[in-house]
């Protein structure tokens, strides 16, 4: 049968077609002024440069318009199919030099501002970052949308907007200390509000069962609290393509501003209370990348999500198609990033059989056929389990309609194992206790047609182990995807000086094919091309080492070797292990063992989550390490340590750059792939690391000789593990000995004796998880040949060229061509570009 697009009046022509706009120096400068003086209403007495950065936004926000509609129209041909990322978290950081790079006028909008007597690089300053993710999930969101927009492909992302992102880092004395991001304060100019499209949120309630007028068996949700979900779209622009996607990002609302019967009986307090409630939902981002399950905000955040999110795709269907949904499975995929959105499987089910009649089978069909559900993590504590009684008084419709799912699931698994009560047990998605709970990742996997790790290793560990049933059951459905990083911002935008080396040696067609980066590979063996890399490495530490003497007041000497280690704090992250080898090399500095010394300076970033008493105080045994080692005059330039605060995307754009030394040093099977490892090695970094997440494709495609690999393999650590006895290993090697004598006479805590306890009694502990003892040995091994390898700087420099050009693989250019091939199948848009084309290679 043939669908019918339902007709609409199209706007008049002379309303909506307006001449393209010039993107030359002079029409960039008038554009600019006219925002400046007009617009926003400048004169010469305007000295914040909060006016001339937002003239420039909407400068470059009428060129990404444009695009932003040709690309809505060319997405719009019928049975164009479109996937959607629903994500908790997308971590963008700063969007202008990334508009500027992406539309290719860069340089064009640098001379219009010097013309004008400004400075564009202190205007792109002035940006907060939009830091709406924790961590790696959330950047990886940001990527993807990059990637995305440049390969044509039509996906649309959906987003919360977070009122308070990601906290900023304080230290005082040493400890984190945070502050809330109201990065909205300013406005967002990137931002289109489109009231036009908010959604009704339910809450509550309870679902009454009731026959419709053809006899019909139906059920709705009634009684419920709701709240209104606004619209924000933000342009997400392709590679100088003419693409312009949408990350469209949901603000709660109250339903009525104020409740007038409290209003009216004098209660303004009480009026004013359901609003706030209702707009409490979008206010925060939870600052956790890992447990603190079970707030009933979060779960109210989640759904909010899901639901708004799931609304919107189907009011366009409707829209198009009326109510006709046969082909909607055909021309619509839903990527869940983890199981934060898995409500949506449960949402997209009452949708279509509550609000648009369809009978189960057939909502079922449609919706295991459009959800596809990426996992992030082996961690349990990252595991989602939501509590039935929270979910029966927020959600009972959903509650209802997953217990139905569920019951179905678990037919078929006795069909499959007649008898087996234990798998029924291991496989329900309630999961049965004192307090029962929804296992989010069941019912992810139940309700989709894809299910996917992010790196080989991780996904291999997730069929062998966590979805070990599932995967017995329907082994068709799981897949690996390896993640990558865009490399536009993270080679062409936040290292100029390296992309232009590159281009000027194998042209630019890198920027939208990172293969092509292969082809500085035989240059490593040419003199004249290290010494121009190591050129500008130099220039690149000068940035990172001013950035460290702003922040931290410690001055770093730039021929030492600068070995990084930024990411959220966790304890399976290992920043333990990293102060541990500082330790011992202050003993070394300090008993006189620094023959062939190598001057190091360890750089340790990272958040904790405000509740992880252990991350944060090995933030401050970072700390106190450093005041001791920086302290010391017979340390001097040999050994410099300083915990760089507030970590975030555009502090890492100014980092990864000027890395010499990538730590990559998670306990190995704990890690799902990383992603800041990809960054560090596509600028030049070699890596010190496990056989862990994505650190194990980095070594195949770099070559073992070029990264240096020390520690217990995933299958190791599980063993060691049965046995492990920590004191025995610190008594049988000296130098640890040694590190931790210092520890524990509380060399590093002399103004607070004590302080370090719960660290100690962590490496001591036989049940430590993360095995930080075991691998002590072979990582200061590794950090030794790592030292003896830099001493010959042509060596590293060859090593050093090697990662970048062995770094192609590692694109989300790749990644999300792998997505799309293998679980999306969209067809790329094409749009008649005028911006300079450097096409994508297939
Ligand atoms: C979260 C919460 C949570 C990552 O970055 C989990 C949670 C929670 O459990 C609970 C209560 C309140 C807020 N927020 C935010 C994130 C996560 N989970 C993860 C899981 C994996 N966050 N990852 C990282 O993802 C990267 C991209 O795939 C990987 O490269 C990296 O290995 C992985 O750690």
């Amino acid at each position: 049968m043939q669908l019918k697009p339902v007709c609409r009046n199209n706007p008049s022509p002379l309303l909506t077609e307006l001449p393209p706009l010039g993107m030359d120096v002079a029409t960039l400068a008038d554009d600019f002024r006219r925002y400046y003086n007009y617009t926003l209403g400048c004169d010469g007495d305007c000295l914040s440069t909060h006016y001339p950065y937002k003239a420039l936004v909407l400068t470059l926000r009428d060129r990404l318009m444009e695009r932003w509609k040709q690309s809505k129209y060319a997405a719009r041909t019928r049975e164009c199919k479109h996937a959607y990322y629903l994500s908790m978290e997308f971590l963008m950081g700063r969007a202008l030099g990334n508009a500027m790079l992406n539309l290719g006028i860069t340089d064009e909008v640098g001379r219009a501002l010097y013309e004008l007597g400004l400075n564009l690089e202190e205007l792109a300053e002035v940006e907060m970052d939009a830091g709406l993710g924790n961590g790696g999930l959330g950047r990886l969101a940001a990527c993807f949308l990059d990637s995305c927009a440049t390969l044509g492909l039509p996906v649309m992302g959906y987003g919360i907007r977070y009122e308070y992102g990601m906290f900023r880092q304080l230290l005082e004395n040493g400890y984190q200390v945070e502050e809330p991001d109201h990065w909205l304060r300013d406005g967002n100019p990137w931002e289109i509000e489109r009231p036009e499209h908010t959604k009704r949120i339910h809450f509550g309630g309870r679902s009454e069962h009731y026959r419709d007028g053809e006899g019909r068996s139906r059920v709705r949700w009634v009684d419920t609290n709701d709240v209104l979900a606004v619209p924000y779209d933000v342009p997400i622009p392709g590679y100088r393509n003419g693409v312009v996607n949408t990350l469209r990002l949901w603000r709660a609302a109250a339903t009525d501003v104020f409740d007038l019967g409290e209003f009216n009986a004098g209660s303004y307090p009480e009026s004013v209370a359901a609003k706030n409630a209702a707009e409490n939902i979008t206010m925060v981002l939870y600052p956790n990348d890992a447990s603190e399950n079970g707030k009933e905000l979060r779960l109210r955040q989640q759904y909010f999500l899901a639901s708004a999110s799931l609304q919107d795709v189907l009011v366009r269907w409707v829209r198009s198609y009326g109510n006709d949904f046969s082909k909607f499975a055909e021309n619509n995929s839903f990527q869940l990033n983890d199981t934060h959105p898995a409500c949506a499987v449960a949402e997209l089910m009452r949708l279509l059989m509550d609000e648009h009649g369809l009978g189960w089978d057939e909502a079922w069909r449609i919706t295991s056929n459009t959800m596809a559900y990426t996992n992030h993590t082996l961690l349990p504590e990252a595991l989602e389990r939501w509590p039935v009684r929270m979910f029966e008084r927020l959600l009972p419709r959903l509650l209802e309609i997953i217990y139905e799912i569920n019951a179905r699931f678990l037919a078929q698994v006795a069909a499959r194992w007649p008898g087996d009560g234990e798998r029924l047990r291991r496989m329900s998605i309630i999961e049965e206790g004192p307090e029962r709970q929804v296992r989010m990742a069941y019912l992810a996997i139940v309700g989709s047609y894809s299910v996917n790790g992010v790196a080989a290793l991780h996904s291999r560990l997730l069929v062998e182990g966590l979805f070990r049933d599932f995967h017995e059951l329907w082994p068709e459905k799981f897949n690996n995807k390896t993640n990558g990083v865009t490399q536009r911002r993270w080679l062409a935008g936040c290292n100029p000086a390296l992309a232009e080396l590159i281009s000027e040696n194998i042209g630019e067609q890198w920027k939208v094919d990172l293969r092509q980066l292969k082809r500085l590979a035989p240059l490593a063996a040419d003199e004249g091309f290290r010494a121009a890399w190591r050129a500008v490495k130099r220039v690149n530490k000068e940035r990172l080492a001013a950035l460290v003497e702003a922040e931290c007041g410690v001055r770093l000497p730039l021929e030492a070797m600068f070995d990084v280690q930024v990411k959220r704090m966790h304890e399976y992250k290992r920043q333990l292990l990293n102060v541990l080898h500082v330790i011992h090399l202050y003993d070394r500095i300090k008993r006189g063992d620094t023959g062939g010394w190598v001057p190091r300076c360890v750089i340790i970033g990272g958040k904790a989550a405000p509740g992880y008493a252990m991350a944060k105080l090995i933030i401050k045994l970072v700390n106190n390490v450093a005041g001791v080692v920086n302290g010391d005059p017979q340390v001097g330039e040999l050994l410099k340590v300083v915990f760089l605060p507030n970590y975030r995307v555009s502090a890492m754009e100014i980092i990864c750059p000027g890395t010499d030394l990538s730590e990559q040093i998670s306990t190995a099977g704990k890690e799902a792939s990383g992603t800041g490892n990809m960054k560090f090695m596509m600028n030049g970094a070699i890596t010190i690391g496990t056989l862990d997440g994505a650190n194990i494709e980095i070594r195949e495609e770099v070559g073992e000789e070029n990264f240096f690999l020390f520690g217990l393999t995933a299958a190791e650590v599980e063993a060691v593990r049965a046995s492990y006895n920590p004191d025995a290993i610190i008594a049988a090697d000296e130098e640890l000995g040694r590190v931790m004598r210092l520890l524990e006479s509380g060399h590093f805590s002399r103004f607070e004796p004590g302080l370090f306890e719960p660290v100690i009694r962590s490496i001591r502990s036989p049940q430590d998880p993360w095995v930080v003892a075991a691998d002590f040995r072979s990582y200061v091994d590794a950090q030794r040949r790592a030292a003896e390898t830099y001493l010959d700087q042509e060596r590293w420099t060859r090593m050093s060229i090697l990662n970048t050009a062995c770094s192609g693989k590692f694109s989300t250019d790749r990644t999300m061509q792998e997505y799309n091939e293998e679980i999306w199948r969209l067809k790329p848009v094409k749009i008649q570009s005028r911006d300079q084309q450097t096409a994508i290679s297939d």
